[in-house]
């Protein structure tokens, strides 16, 4: 508390010693300026912000199911029925858009409510009126929409067939991303496909933690890996082969990655646990040679023969998916919010069923000498995206780099100072490596204004807005973030 309370005095002043003695903020390195062209954003998701969730057509997603089922799963057993009602009031998001001065706004697409059923036989024109007006609205204020076609709003009549783990979704996604790049693609040039693979997978299909629901640790994580990156290949083609010649945009996939730090300060555990951490996700796109990264291909059917079972846990993708997946990304899209320690896993077998690091074989820990946010997993840790994008720089042939999260959670209150510490930390830390050779474009942080954080409900705040959820309209309001961003927005500089 007190070395928090210490840390957000000396940001305040900026004091250099400040740095040294808590060694958690970053250091300065060469240019001080953004390059010219760097874009600055900000992002949401239709689930945590539209609300309206049967209005007008709208067919049920699974967390809409989930939160009405299980309020007791929810922190403050609420859910995001209304939420900060973004479908009814999205000029006033406009409004908060346009006072921050962003050059983009990252938001999501809910399947269901253009497609109720998710099969796009049956579509919703109400709901599709709604994006259309987003997007028609944005680009009339000069502000690009980015748009992620699927930020975990999976419609339950899909779901019923298994979601990611039956390989239905396959074809299911391909055909609502066709319809997205009909409806919408002359307007939106930049697309997202899946959030969060890792994030989705495990959750959903490994610890069940998120709907839907699914434990099956190092198997159903591992069978859902593989349908997203065929999905998310399979509409990169499409798209290549229908849509490129007219439309001209480019697609990526969203990765959640913390970067990780080995305890004993050794090189060949970081690049392993890595691989398990971002390959999983990364390799099969970005690399040369496609497919999983062979450390992990390897361990998973160690593992799995010693356990007994025929075949590894992990499906393999074959030579024709590997390189329809190899590629199949124009700029890789991140999403980072903090960086972990790891150590050897000492024992081999653990007995805790839910315990998802087996196969890595290392136990992560959190950088407790740095300040905490509200969630519990979140920690103030910007040298980690600076390392994560050398990290990119060399593994991925300097591919270009969207930052496409990156935030932070507190009680709430306008006078979020630890907010501004960490963005300027981490514009800081996208500043130094890219002066350092990344390929680093733009930087689109979480979130625009506070609403609905999943099973956390609405007692983490990540806005640089708040919303007053008591009154009929429920006004947006600038916090003290808001202002420090905007000025970063207008001169592009971190020392306004
Ligand atoms: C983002 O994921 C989401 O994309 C975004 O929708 C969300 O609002 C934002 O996080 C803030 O929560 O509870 O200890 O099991 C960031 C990656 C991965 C961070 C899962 C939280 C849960 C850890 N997230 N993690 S724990």
């Amino acid at each position: 508390m007190w070395s928090l309370l210490l840390f957000v005095i000396i940001g305040l002043f900026g004091s250099e010693i400040s740095v040294d003695a808590l060694n958690c903020t970053i250091r300065p390195k060469g240019n001080p300026k953004f390059p010219k062209n760097f874009k600055f954003g900000v992002a949401s998701s239709a689930f945590q912000i539209e609300g309206a969730w049967n209005a007008d057509g709208k067919g049920l997603s699974v967390w809409e199911e989930f939160t009405h089922k299980y309020p007791d799963l929810i922190k403050d057993g609420s859910n995001a029925d209304d939420s900060v009602e973004s479908y009814r009031l999205f000029d006033s998001d406009l409004k908060i858009l346009k006072d921050l001065g962003v050059d983009h706004y990252r938001f999501s697409i809910a399947w269901p409510r253009i497609f109720p059923t998710g099969s796009v036989h049956l579509r919703n024109q109400k709901g599709i009126d709604y994006y259309n007006d987003v997007i028609d609205k944005l680009l009339a204020n000069g502000i690009e929409p980015i748009v992620t076609m699927f930020h975990w709003e999976m419609p339950v009549e899909l779901q019923k067939f298994g979601g990611f783990s039956n390989s239905l979704i396959i074809e299911q996604f391909l055909d609502y991303a066709e319809e997205l790049f009909k409806l919408f693609g002359d307007r939106v040039k930049t697309w997202l496909t899946i959030n969060e693979p890792k994030e989705l997978c495990k959750a959903g299909y490994g610890n069940g933690r998120s709907p839907p629901s699914i434990v099956a640790p190092g198997v159903g994580d591992y069978l859902c890996f593989t349908n997203v990156l065929k999905a998310h290949g399979a509409t990169y083609r499409m798209y290549r082969e229908k849509f490129y010649e007219k439309q001209r945009g480019r697609i990526g996939l969203p990765c959640n990655v913390n970067y990780l730090y080995s305890k004993a300060n050794n090189t060949d555990e970081v690049a392993k646990a890595m691989d398990f951490e971002f390959g999983l996700m990364a390799h099969p796109v970005y690399s040369k040679t496609g497919d999983f990264p062979p450390t992990v291909l390897k361990d998973v059917e160690k593992n799995s023969l010693a356990e007994g079972r025929k075949r590894s846990r992990l499906p393999r993708l074959g030579k024709y998916w590997t390189s329809v997946i190899k590629g199949s990304s124009d700029f890789l899209a991140l999403n980072y919010y903090t960086a972990l320690q790891i150590e050897p896993l000492a024992g081999q077998v653990n007995a805790d069923p839910l315990f998802d690091d087996k196969d890595s074989s290392f136990v992560t820990s959190m950088f407790e000498n740095c300040p905490r946010a509200a969630s519990v997993w979140l920690y103030f840790v910007p040298q980690g995206l600076e390392d994560l994008l050398k990290y990119i720089r060399d593994k991925f042939d300097n591919i270009e780099v969207k930052i496409t999260e990156n935030g932070w959670s507190d009680a709430g209150g306008r006078d979020d100072y630890m907010r501004i510490e960490y963005h300027k930390n981490h514009m800081q830390a996208i500043l130094n490596a890219i002066n350092d050779g990344c390929n680093v474009t733009s930087y689109g942080p979480w979130s625009l204004m506070d609403s609905f954080e999943f099973t956390m409900g609405y007692t983490e705040k990540f806005g640089f807005y708040a919303v007053n959820m008591t009154s009929p309209n429920k006004e947006r309001t600038p916090k003290k973030s808001a202002e420090y961003y905007k000025k970063i927005n207008y001169e592009k500089d971190l020392y306004v």
